[in-house]
């Protein structure tokens, strides 16, 4: 069969109009602020079916647990920050359903005596989950309270068995720009990486959080596995983590190497230490009209202080 292609010049002007209607969507979406991840009306439809969420049974509510009022379901899956998923709040929500969050496998690497590629199942299947309800507070001056569903980093780490080098662990994002397509504009330097000191990994309050509200995690929250660090800024709690490391030298984190000045490794939670361009003394509590006080490490201080206690919080920002 002969296939004729045609040349521009042979295409009749009844024909240019589908043109026209992919520029003036290309438009309408740059005007949204959709651009930027280059997607069209067809991505934002495929967003019709949703992922259904398994529940997760047999929680126990863990006693790390806050009794105030839980940010709505609604607000806590569509407003996000997950760059790879778009830089506007509801993208990640809109943009859930490029990410494949199964099959899924972890590498744990470095400092241990255990090292290895893992399924998720597989990775997860020793430990016991709880519910988590935590404070949550964005460097952007707003926060959550979100009934996480997960288990202590801390019993993953002896469960690898970290040498006596292991300083720091690592932890890094998928690099996927087809699952995660913000990565294929350099809006951060890919894949978005995070890390913690060993003591900081260790605490009971970290998590490694594979659910919220019963369930599964949303794609948009980081699924199918990310961390919770609740008494630091919240873009250290890094989503959809393929690989965990363990090392001796301090990790680079994102937001570090992007805007030093701005964003320090420990980013602890501390309404003393203002960002550069605001101040940290308060939030707004979404769901709620009047901003309220910032506690020091985001109230978690009686938990946590000790882990600082002769450091220059000003100077370790
Ligand atoms: N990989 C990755 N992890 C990320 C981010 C991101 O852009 N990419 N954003 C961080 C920021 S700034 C915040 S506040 C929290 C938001 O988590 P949530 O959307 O589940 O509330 O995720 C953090 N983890
Ligand atoms: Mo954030």
């Amino acid at each position: 069969m002969i296939i004729r292609i045609p040349k521009a010049s042979d295409v009749k002007s009844s024909e240019i109009t589908p043109e026209n209607i992919y520029k003036q969507r290309r438009l309408f979406m740059q005007a949204a602020g959709l651009g930027a991840l280059g997607l069209m009306t067809g991505d934002i439809l495929a967003k019709a079916e949703e992922r259904s969420l398994r529940p997760l049974a047999q929680l126990n509510k863990s006693p790390f647990s806050t009794d105030e009022d839980m940010t709505s379901y609604k607000d806590v899956t569509q407003y996000n920050n997950f760059y790879e998923l778009g830089t506007g709040k509801k993208d990640p929500y809109r943009f859930s359903n490029y990410l494949k969050p199964s099959p899924w496998s972890i590498t744990i690497e470095g400092e241990c005596t255990k090292p290895g590629t893992y399924n998720l199942e597989d990775f997860i299947r020793p430990y016991a989950l709880e519910e988590r309800i935590y404070r949550m507070r964005c460097v952007e001056g707003w926060s959550m309270v979100i009934p996480w569903v997960g288990f202590p980093l801390a019993s993953m780490i002896k469960q690898f068995e970290p040498t006596s080098r292991a300083k720091y662990v690592a932890f890094e994002t998928l690099y996927d720009p087809e699952m995660l397509p913000g990565q294929k504009r350099p809006v951060l330097p890919w894949p978005y990486v995070e890390g913690l000191r060993m003591d900081e990994a260790m605490n009971p309050l970290t998590i490694l959080s594979v659910g919220l509200y019963g369930k599964e995690l949303p794609n948009q929250n980081g699924a199918p596995i990310r961390l919770v660090v609740p008494w630091k800024y919240g873009f250290k709690s890094i989503k959809s983590i393929v690989k965990i490391r363990f090392v001796e030298e301090q990790p680079r984190s994102t937001w570090n190497v992007v805007t030093p000045n701005e964003y320090g490794f420990y980013s602890n939670v501390n309404p003393e230490v203002d960002h550069p361009r605001w101040s940290q003394g308060r939030e707004r509590r979404i769901g709620e009209f009047l901003k309220r006080d910032t506690l020091m490490f985001n109230g978690y201080a009686e938990e946590v202080a000790s882990l600082y206690s002769g450091m220059d919080l000003k100077k370790f920002f």
